[in-house]
C-alpha cells in the first residue's frame, strides 16, 4: 500500500460496509435453516426490546440483489457479511443443506459481478440452537463443530472470497452471552463465560488450521471489538487501578495475548481461577496463536471507569466496585459516548505492543441515530456524518503514526436488528422502513460515497462538520 496523499487515505484503501446474517436476513424458516440461539432468545419474553425478533429483519435473504446495488452505487470496494451457520448445518453438525450454501454462493457471485470484494465472517453470533442444547460454547465440542463448519464453507467459497474471519467480537460471545446474559443464550454464569473465552478462541484456532490445510493462501483473520479502558480519576486509587487493569484484561488482553503470544495474561489466569480457570488442553494455545493474515477491529467508543463500591460485576466476573462512567456531553442513541481519539490511541498502541501485528481493517464503526425523514423525503443524519468524519480522521492520524490500516467498513449498510435493543436502534447509512422494507439512503450514504470517490474526507459543510 503506498503512502497517503495529503488529507487522503492510502491508495487502494478498502472502503465498504458491514452487516451480519441474523441482523438483516430474516427468512428464518426458509430453505431448511435451523433455529439459532438468537431465535430462541428473541422469542423469550423480556429478552429483546418490544419483543422484536429477526424473523423478517430487512428481508435481505430475498432482497440481496437490491442491497448489492446499493453498495455498488456507494462505490464500495468491499462488503463484509456473515454466514448463518444454521443455514449450512441446521443442527450445527452433520450434512450440509445445499440451499443454504447456494444462498451465499449467489451473494458472493453477485458481489463479484459488481466488483465488490467479499469479506466473509463465519460466526456473528447465530449459533445453531442444537449446539446450545448440548452445552454451547462452554463445551469444547462446539469449537470442534465450528472448525468443521469453517472447513465446509472454506471448501465451497475460498476460490471466490479473499477475506475470511472466524469469530466476530468474541468478547460479546463470552461475556454478554454467558456472564451478563444480555445476549443469547442469556446465561449468567462466570464459569461458563470463562470456558467460553477459551473455546471461542480454540474454535478460531482450529478453524484457521482446517482452512489453511485446504489452501494456505493468506486470507485468515478474526474480528475483535477492542477499546482503551481508562479511569475517570486522573490518579486512581488502588482499587480503581486494579479494576481498570482487569477490565482491560477482559476487553483486550485476554484475546490479544493468546492470539499474538500464545499465552493468557497471568493476571487474567489468576482472576479466573476462582471460576474454574481456562480449560486449556495441550496444543490449544499453539492452534489459537496460528498466524493471522489480517485483524479486524470494530470500534465504537472507549470505556471510562469510576469507583462504585457497591457495584457487583455482571459483564466482567470478579471486577467489582466499578461502573462505566455515564457519558457526558455527546453520545449516540445507544447512549455510547463519542470518543474518536480512542480509536487512534488503540491503533497506535496495538502497533507498539505487537510490532508483528498483521494488517488491520476497521471492520465496524458507526453510530445509532434515528433522524426522521424531512419534507422532501431525504434523511439528514448530520450527527452520523460528524461521527464518521471524526473517526475517519482518527484513522488517518493513526496511519500517519504508523498503523497499518488497510480499509474501513461502516456499520452498517442498513438499519437492522440491533440484538437486545431490537429495531429501536438504527445504525444504517441506509434507512429501512420496517413496514414496507423500502430502503432509503440517508445523507450519510451520499457523504460516504463522496469519501470513497475522493479516497479522502470532503471539506465540512454547514453543521455536518
Ligand atoms: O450491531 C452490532 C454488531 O452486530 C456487532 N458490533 C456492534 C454493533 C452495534 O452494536
Amino acid at each position: 500500500m503506498t503512502a497517503q496523499r495529503d488529507g487522503g487515505f492510502p491508495e487502494g484503501f478498502l472502503w465498504g460496509a458491514a452487516t451480519s446474517s441474523y441482523q438483516i436476513e430474516g427468512a428464518v424458516d426458509t430453505d431448511g435453516r435451523g433455529p439459532s440461539i438468537w431465535d430462541t432468545f428473541a422469542a423469550t419474553p423480556g429478552r429483546v426490546a418490544h419483543g422484536d425478533t429477526g424473523a423478517v429483519a430487512a428481508d435481505h435473504y430475498h432482497r440481496y440483489p437490491e442491497d448489492i446495488e446499493l453498495l455498488s452505487r456507494l462505490g464500495a470496494r468491499m462488503y463484509r457479511f456473515s454466514v448463518a451457520w444454521p443455514r449450512i448445518q441446521p443442527t450445527g453438525r452433520g450434512p450440509v443443506d445445499q440451499r443454504g450454501l447456494d444462498f451465499y454462493r449467489r451473494l458472493v457471485d453477485t458481489l463479484l459481478e459488481h466488483d465488490i470484494v467479499p469479506n466473509l465472517t463465519l460466526y456473528h453470533w447465530d449459533l445453531p440452537q442444537a449446539l446450545q442444547d448440548a452445552g454451547g460454547w462452554p463445551e469444547r465440542e462446539t469449537a470442534l463443530r465450528f472448525a468443521e463448519y469453517a472447513e465446509i464453507m472454506y471448501r465451497a467459497l475460498h476460490d471466490r472470497v479473499p477475506w475470511w474471519s472466524t469469530i466476530n467480537e468474541p468478547w460479546c460471545v463470552a461475556l454478554l452471552g454467558y456472564a451478563a446474559g444480555i445476549h443469547a443464550p442469556g446465561i449468567r454464569d462466570p464459569r461458563q463465560a470463562v470456558r467460553t473465552i477459551h473455546h471461542v478462541l480454540l474454535g478460531h484456532g482450529l478453524a484457521l488450521g482446517a482452512m489453511r490445510a485446504i489452501d494456505p493462501a493468506p486470507r485468515q483473520g478474526i474480528v475483535l471489538n477492542l477499546a482503551p479502558v481508562r479511569a475517570a480519576d486522573e490518579v486512581p486509587d488502588e482499587a480503581l487501578a486494579r479494576a481498570v487493569r482487569l477490565s482491560d484484561g477482559y476487553r483486550n488482553r485476554v484475546w490479544l495475548e493468546p492470539l499474538m503470544r500464545r499465552h493468557y495474561p497471568v493476571d487474567m489466569e489468576e482472576l479466573v481461577e476462582r471460576y474454574g480457570g481456562f480449560p486449556i488442553e495441550p496444543g490449544d494455545l499453539t492452534a489459537i496463536g496460528g498466524p493471522l493474515d489480517w485483524m479486524g477491529i470494530n470500534y465504537y467508543n472507549d470505556t471510562i471507569l469510576e469507583s462504585e463500591p457497591a457495584a457487583v460485576a455482571t459483564v466482567h466476573p470478579g471486577v467489582d466496585g466499578v461502573r462505566e462512567q455515564a457519558a457526558e456531553g455527546e453520545w449516540t442513541d445507544m447512549r455510547w459516548p463519542i470518543t474518536p481519539d480512542g480509536l487512534r490511541e488503540l491503533l497506535v498502541r496495538l502497533r507498539a505492543r505487537y510490532p508483528d501485528l498483521p494488517p488491520i481493517l476497521i471492520t465496524e464503526n458507526g453510530a445509532a441515530y434515528d433522524d426522521p425523514p424531512s419534507a422532501d423525503g431525504g434523511i439528514d443524519d448530520d450527527r452520523r456524518i460528524a461521527y464518521l468524519r471524526r473517526h475517519l480522521q482518527a484513522v488517518q492520524a493513526a496511519i500517519a503514526e504508523g498503523a497499518d490500516v488497510r480499509g474501513y467498513l461502516v456499520w452498517s449498510l442498513l438499519d437492522n436488528f440491533e440484538w437486545a435493543e431490537g429495531y429501536g436502534q438504527r445504525f444504517g447509512i441506509v434507512h429501512v422502513d420496517y413496514g414496507t422494507l423500502t430502503r432509503t439512503p440517508r445523507r450519510s450514504a451520499h457523504w460516504f460515497r463522496d469519501v470513497i470517490t475522493r479516497n479522502g474526507l470532503p471539506e465540512p459543510e454547514g453543521n455536518a462538520a
